[in-house]
């Protein structure tokens, strides 16, 4: 081929351009990566940014679900006491032997968009799912385990991977509860009654091996692969389990998706169920995991309560004891005048059914946060007092002057208010009532607000809570 001076020249342009490149790229070699982010030093502001939407949520369900549902609390025809999700180690069953009830997990009549749309009518705004319990068994497909939802039990669908997309497509945050105990795994398999607390074969050493060939592995799938915005941890207090461990997994998670919420349960600075970390040292972990409590006072750290809705997290066919609609509202807003979450617990059976005594509380809450949500969502305590007596609650809404009273029972026809000073042309109702209450604001009085008999007499056994909207300032 006969060479040109045009094209002469743009082979010279091209050679001097590749040895530019190459000389750039040695350049950039030279420099070095930037320093690895210690997450576990996260400034104010950054942790701020990464918990709003959890804080602004308010309101979550917590899913207990997997092989325990099978046996519903009841093994050899014998009813276990406590929870249905011990059911292994309370009814003393090998593992050998419990695999019998992973082998019958087929839950046949799970519908992931009922689930997620029930959440949402709920006004749910996230959800916790057991990825993993202390059973060891694993509702999505693992690669690095054969004890799954995929090749161990008979359902053989990854139930995960259709729930974070049915949560996704109702608006739902997605989020994983995975055990650290784990009493299946052979590494692993810390049981306080089935074996002792002597490190007698060397668990300390096999579970850094579980960690590392098992654990780790298993949590970046669930990352990679159904994107959670939050993992919440569980089991940590097994003795193999370690601070430094802790530490180390929090960075490994923040490494893996930097905006993700981890829970306080991921270190070992827990202080049993009332949940909070210990001060005595710098925990891991985003938010306390108050458990079937609901912390007594206000706290400057962020907190989740979490509870069932009768006296058990994993399905048992015979307790019964539910909490009425008028307790779990009342909790969700005493958490949420305190400033913090609650983690409202389902475990629907082996057929994938959610029992209809939590789907009609559920509904019936929907109700109540339709008509009065602004009450809650996106609310900050008030920085004096959150309550008067033992009836008033008090929110506000971020960054306004619109103040909420919520009245848990039905009120007389003056209500006296303490803790709000109302601004002078101040429209005060009831949430869902358009009629205008007359009140009057001295300081040696506080505020009264008259409500007439025609609004009394629409209290009914539904009404569960009244909130009165109050723009003005506290007191
Ligand atoms: O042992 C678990 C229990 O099964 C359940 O998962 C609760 C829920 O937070 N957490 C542990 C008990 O503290």
């Amino acid at each position: 081929m006969k060479i040109t001076l045009p094209s002469l020249a743009l082979i010279v342009l091209i050679a001097f351009q590749s040895v530019s490149c190459k000389k750039q790229q040695q350049e950039q070699e030279k420099v070095p990566s930037a320093a690895p982010i210690n997450y576990l030093k996260e400034s104010t502001t950054d942790f701020d940014t990464r918990m709003k939407w959890w804080r602004d949520a308010r309101f979550g369900m917590f899913i207990h679900w997997g092989a325990y549902s099978v046996p519903a609390g009841v093994h050899k025809g014998k009813e276990i006491e406590g929870i249905g999700e011990w059911i292994q180690h309370y009814a003393k069953i090998p593992s050998k032997e419990y695999e019998t009830y992973t082998k019958q997990f087929n839950p046949t009549k799970f519908d992931a968009d009922l689930w997620a749309k029930t959440m949402k009518d709920a006004g749910m705004k996230y959800v916790v799912i057991t990825s993993k319990h202390h059973d060891g068994f694993s509702l999505w497909n693992s690669k690095v385990s054969d004890y799954d939802i995929i090749d161990f039990a008979p359902y053989g669908k990854d139930v995960l991977k259709e729930f974070s997309k049915a949560c996704t497509n109702h608006g739902i945050k997605f989020g994983l509860y995975y055990s650290i105990m784990d009493w299946h795994h052979p590494d692993a398999q810390y049981d306080s009654f089935l074996r002792s607390k002597e490190d007698t074969i060397g668990y300390k050493e096999k579970f850094k091996k579980y960690i590392k060939e098992y654990m780790k592995p298993q949590i970046k799938e669930l990352v990679t692969n159904y994107d959670p915005s939050i993992l919440w941890f569980d089991g940590e207090w097994i003795p193999e389990f370690t601070h430094e461990q802790g530490q180390e997994l929090y960075q490994y998670i923040r490494t893996l998706k930097p905006g993700i919420l981890v829970n306080n349960r991921i270190d070992k600075g827990r202080q049993g169920m009332q949940g909070m970390n210990k001060s005595d040292n710098d925990y891991a972990g985003d938010f306390g995991t108050p458990e079937q409590e609901i912390l007594k006072n206000t706290v400057n750290v962020d907190w989740e309560s979490c509870m069932t809705m009768n006296d058990t997290w994993g399905f048992k066919k015979n307790d019964q004891n539910w909490k009425t609609t008028t307790v779990l509202l009342h909790n969700l807003i005493d958490v949420a005048a305190k400033g913090g979450n609650y983690l409202l617990n389902v475990g629907p059976d082996a057929e994938g059914v959610i029992p209809s005594p939590s789907m009609n509380r559920l509904k019936e809450m929907g109700v109540w946060l339709n008509t009065n949500g602004e009450a809650i969502y996106k609310t900050e305590r008030l920085q004096k007092s959150y309550m008067q007596g033992e009836g008033i609650r008090y929110t506000k809404q971020k960054g306004s002057d619109d103040y909420y009273a919520i009245t848990l029972h039905k009120p007389e026809a003056i209500l006296v208010l303490k803790n709000i000073k109302p601004n002078t042309d101040s429209s005060i109702h009831i949430l869902g009532n358009e009629t205008h209450l007359n009140w009057e604001f001295t300081e040696k009085e506080g505020l009264k607000i008259n409500i007439p008999q025609d609004v009394l007499d629409t209290w009914n056994e539904h009404s569960y809570a009244w909130t009165f909207h109050i723009k003005g300032k506290e007191l």
